[in-house]
């Protein structure tokens, strides 16, 4: 039987293992929905489908039952108390949260609102397929309000570094007529807590806002809401050009020309999300052609969707992309204290400044930007790409959770207070009202959405962590692995070893020791070309000579990037003797033959990590082939396609690098792999 990648986790299969207890799930659903597009109605509906194809059980959904019927009850607090008084343990409920109590005669799944039933519910349903229902009663809020994907998707129906084909949202300059994806899509980003997509990519297009357009967007609204998923839009700065011939912020009929846009797409998506800003940045239009601010551009969007209670999204990944590769202290790694730093407490209450977690670009490795730790009056959120473009382009595998752990854990130590990247964008660290997450999926029309099975466990990680940044990669891994493939232990080890082990391996046969991907800069992102990245002006710079590599990023001799982070932390990264080994080449110029803190050299690092780290890609191979009649061949043949083409490719890797660096520095390998011959 085909497999049908389309559902995802959702697979609610069917449950047949040895010692399974059949649970005594009621055999009635009362949801207290308010409507039947609510998606407290969609709970109702999810719960049956999934205890039916769980299960094997057929359960009614009502509308409403008496309190000791047997029963899974699930609606808001309100809606529950108005039916049957009372109840305990909801006080510390907020938005989107959910109280889940599972007894064996009962289940009560409530929300403060209806988004926090669905949610309940979702995770009712994934405690059923894992065979893993936890007793008792258990509550859980989200860290942060805003938990939104930016879909990267172009109105002619390409996506941006998407890899799993064709948008699902638009079609030849318009939005599609079918919206089935994009209900599927929202169903499965709710059930991971995601609460917004922006359906459009940042290179926007001001024809989005065209009449057909705006009516389009409202019927994806309308596919999205019974999974309570919000839609927001991004939004091309210079739109009102055409009609006004200026796009200035500050003059009033660019703002009468938002606003009244504005006005106009609330009316056919009455809860949209909000707007999403690039300005200023590779090309794009924004406020500092007029010399107005950037605050100013993302004001002039605030005040427009304001009194819909909408919020913007801004856009700190601003820089010059013609900088001087001569000079010593240009860094592009500086530009979004430059540009933001100045601005901190300018910005509306509604507006969000969204970072991406390094201060470049989705290098394999980069410290968290300083950016999180210099803006102390206002909102902030971070961008995860969860489509791997400088990570394979899910030819290669790389699980991405711990990754952005690293980044969400990391502790800036602004004024010498703990203050970990995460507690940052959920606003608690700084007080601020809003704040969150914004992944990058890449999702197309392709059956499994993201162009591999195996990708699909960062689009869940993704959701998992903006809900709760404190969880395990590994126990968000397992999770995934068991509802996507099962329970067989040794499927389970295997993916999770080689999961564990993909970002560790691309990282050794890619750009190892801070010194980023080395993938080709100026068109593909795919693939070795360390020779692309310097003598240009994008600033992605290894500054690789003869003798020495790095970037200088110390206070005194360099761009005085390490300067950016709070003293605690500046102190660190400035220091080449404290600086983690990993980020050595991220913040210094050193010789090849510095020595590491593991004692070895630089060169010597880069030769021997190239080979552990196609050799590792070498066994995922075997290690995936050990799984065949474990998973369903279908699966299993698309994932080792792919596993052989990363382990060829990272021969490739390995070689192009590894003799990169020593046509450079001349210095052979002591293991004689290289420079030999
Ligand atoms: O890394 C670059 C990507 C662009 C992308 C840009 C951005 C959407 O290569 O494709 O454009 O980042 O994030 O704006």
């Amino acid at each position: 039987l085909a497999e049908d990648g389309s559902r995802g986790w959702l697979r609610y299969a069917p449950i047949n293992i040895e010692g399974y207890s059949t649970l005594e799930v009621p055999s009635t659903i009362v949801a207290l929905n308010s409507t039947k597009t609510s998606p407290v109605f969609t709970a109702g509906q999810e719960l049956q489908k999934g205890i039916n194809s769980i299960l094997a059980k057929n359960v009614k959904v009502l509308a409403t039952g008496h309190s000791n019927t047997s029963a899974i009850i699930v609606g808001t607090i309100d809606a529950y108390t108005a039916v049957y008084g009372n109840i305990t343990d909801t006080e510390s409920l907020e938005d989107d949260g959910f109280l889940l109590h599972s007894a064996s005669d009962k289940v009560v799944i409530l929300g403060r609102n209806e988004r926090g039933a669905l949610y309940g519910a979702f995770e009712y349903l994934s405690q059923l397929a894992r065979n893993n229902i936890t007793a008792g009663v258990q509550v859980s809020n989200p860290q942060a309000p805003i938990r939104w994907t930016n879909e990267w998707d172009n109105m002619d129906g390409s996506i941006e570094r998407g890899y799993g084909g064709a948008s699902n949202y638009f079609q030849g300059g318009y939005v599609v007529d079918n919206v089935t994806r994009a209900a599927e899509y929202a169903r499965l980003l709710a059930s991971v807590g995601i609460n917004g997509v922006i359906v459009n990519n940042v290179n926007a297009n001001a024809a989005l806002l065209s009449d057909r357009n705006v009516k389009g967007l409202g019927r994806l609204a309308d596919a999205m809401r019974p999974y309570g998923v919000q839609l927001g839009i991004s939004l091309n700065f210079a739109s009102p050009q055409a009609a006004l011939g200026t796009f200035d912020p500050l003059d009033p009929k660019v703002d009468a020309w938002w606003a009244n846009i504005t006005d106009q797409i609330y009316k056919k998506v009455p809860d949209m999300a909000g707007f999403l800003v690039k300005a200023n940045s590779e090309g794009q239009p924004g406020p500092l052609t007029y010399n107005r601010t950037l605050a100013d551009g993302a004001n002039m969007f605030a005040r427009a969707v304001k009194p819909h209670g909408g919020v913007v999204m801004f856009r700190a990944f601003v820089y010059d992309n013609h900088i001087t590769y001569a000079n010593w202290t240009s860094d592009r790694a500086n530009a979004q204290l430059e540009f933001f730093q100045h601005l901190d407490g300018k910005f509306d209450e509604n507006v969000v400044v969204q970072i991406k977690y390094g201060p470049i670009d989705f290098q394999v490795r980069e410290p968290a930007s300083p950016l999180f730790g210099a803006l102390h009056n206002t909102s902030t959120a971070i961008e995860l790409q969860v489509t791997p473009e400088y990570l394979g382009q899910n030819c290669h595998f790389v699980y991405l959770a711990p990754l952005w752990k690293e980044i969400l854990d990391f502790d800036m130590r602004t004024d010498s207070r703990p203050s970990k990247v995460k507690d940052i964008i959920s606003g608690e660290r700084f007080k601020r009202p809003l704040g969150g997450y914004a992944g990058v999926p890449g999702a197309g029309t392709n059956t499994t959405w993201l162009g591999s099975h195996m990708a699909m466990s960062n689009l869940y990680a993704y959701g998992k962590l903006a809900w709760d940044a404190s969880l395990g990669s590994e126990d968000i891994l397992q999770d995934w692995i068991r509802l996507t493939f099962g329970f067989d232990q040794k499927v389970i080890d295997t993916i999770t070893d080689i999961s564990m082990k993909s970002w560790p391996a691309y990282e050794n046969y890619s750009g190892n020791l801070g010194v980023q991907t080395l993938t080709d800069i100026l068109y593909t992102h795919f693939g070795p070309n360390p020779a692309s990245q310097d003598n240009n002006g994008w600033g992605q710079w290894l500054r690789a000579g003869n003798v020495t590599i790095g970037m200088d990023r110390t206070i005194e001799n360099g761009t005085g990037n390490a300067g950016n982070y709070p003293p605690e932390i500046a102190e660190i990264y400035n220091d080449v003797d404290k600086t983690p080994d990993n980020l050595l080449l991220w913040f210094h110029h050193v010789p090849y033959t510095q020595r590491l803190k593991s004692g070895k050299t630089v060169i010597q690092h880069f030769y021997d990590a190239h080979y552990e780290g196609a050799a590792s890609a070498q066994i995922f191979v075997q290690q995936w082939e050990s799984l065949k009649g474990k998973i369903d061949d279908e699966r299993h043949e698309h994932q080792l396609f792919r596993q052989t083409y990363q382990a060829g490719h990272s021969l490739v890797w390995r070689d192009s690098i590894t003799q990169y660096f020593y046509n450079l520095s001349r210095i052979a390998d002591e293991s004689g792999r290289v420079g030999t011959h």
